[in-house]
């Protein structure tokens, strides 16, 4: 067994506390990874709130990393000692259905490792379990082969770790997921780091209005960074008024990116009749629902949702850094806070404050 130092939530709602973990050595196709940055998002939260926790605790959280193959199992064959990569939740086995349909990131092995999950880590004995297969909130983690994306060496971990969820998911629901098309109109409902990336995804996308929904009115000002070309702040009246109100009637495109069911009901209504299109990217609390008047589907509007965008993890998100060095994506903006991994509490309320987009936790920071 490998002793790698982690942060560990050992109840729901409770702080991470640092453990040296057992974390059994890379077999079969298995390659090792020092992770050097780590993102924090708001699904790591809601797992270790306990609101939305599909792994057993104790649990490592994170998932959205990147970092160093440090060493690989006799049968990996698409991985080196030294390749920079960005784990993934949903991996890409290249082998299944979903994988070959040209369609889908939805791999088998991923359905198959949601149904049984799977964990490296262990605490005298008992075992820790992985937020996603991955927890990244450790100085090391083993994954199998087709669970990590090598990227380009040019670009910096912490910015590097963002596409492993927060890019993939905004620029890939836009592209990948509903398929917005040039000139048509986009609202966003909540411009975290998950909305802002969509805000980015549809500038990229050549919509002609983007239209961002916040509470928070510093959004405003940082969306315009990423693309936004109006802001819509609900204190000010109905947002779904406004929305309506700006696009002429409804957008093409809305897309929710809190995980609340009020705010998924705003999102469609504010599409318009005779094909707008919904897109739903936030994870709600267990057990909340969406609920979907017939009527407003009858009227020819659509709903979506995706996971990572509906990339696919090895053969599609790693071209986002390509994008990222022609200038094309905003990356340095979304990162907003960097904190040592011994210091991810602070990183946590940081997030529930409101006061960062992306914050990022560094094990190097802690000065070994
Ligand atoms: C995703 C992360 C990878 C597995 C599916 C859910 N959502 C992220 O926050
Ligand atoms: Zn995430």
């Amino acid at each position: 067994m490998l002793k790698v130092e982690a942060m560990v939530c050992h109840a729901a709602g409770t702080p991470l506390v640092p453990e040296t973990l057992d974390l059994a050595p890379p077999q079969g196709d298995e390659v090792l990874i020092e992770i050097m940055a780590s993102g924090l998002c708001h699904t790591d939260l809601s797992q270790i709130q306990g609101k939305a926790a599909p792994y057993p605790f104790p649990v490592v959280a994170g998932h959205e990393g990147a970092g160093i193959v440090r060493a690989c199992g006799p049968n990996v064959s698409s991985l080196s000692v030294g390749d920079h990569v960005v784990p993934l939740g949903i991996g890409e086995c290249g082998q299944c259905a979903a994988c070959t349909s040209g369609k889908t990131n939805m791999c088998d092995a991923f359905l198959a490792d949601m149904a049984q999950p799977v964990t490296r880590f262990s605490l005298n004995g008992q075992a820790v379990s992985s937020y996603t297969g991955l927890g990244t909130l450790a100085r090391f983690i083993v994954v199998r082969e087709h669970n990590a994306a090598r990227i380009r060496r040019d670009v910096p971990f912490h910015l590097a770790c963002t596409i492993g969820c927060a890019v993939a998911t905004g620029v890939g629901a836009v592209i990948h997921t509903a398929h917005v098309g040039e000139g048509e109109t986009v609202a966003v409902f909540g411009l975290g780091g998950i909305g802002l990336n969509v805000v980015q995804g549809a500038r990229l996308a050549g919509a002609s209005r983007i239209i961002g929904v916040d509470r928070n009115p510093y959004r405003s000002a940082q969306g315009r960074v990423f693309g936004l070309t109006d802001f819509v702040d609900p204190a000010q009246g109905d947002a779904v008024e406004q929305v309506r109100t700006i696009s002429g009637g409804g957008v093409d495109h809305a897309f929710e990116c809190v995980g609340h069911s009020g705010l998924m009901a705003q999102a469609l209504e504010s599409t318009r009749i005779g094909g707008g299109c919904c897109t739903i990217l936030g994870v709600p609390p267990d057990g909340q629902e969406m609920r979907i008047t017939p009527f407003a589907l009858q009227l020819g509007r659509t709903v979506k949702g995706s996971f990572m965008g509906n990339m696919k993890g090895r053969s599609q998100v790693p071209h986002l850094l390509d994008l990222y060095v022609e200038g094309r994506l905003e990356l340095a903006a979304l990162v907003t806070h960097r904190l040592p991994l011994s210091a991810v509490n602070q990183g946590f309320a940081l997030m529930q404050s409101g006061a960062a987009l992306r914050v990022v936790v560094e094990a190097a920071a802690d000065g070994r």
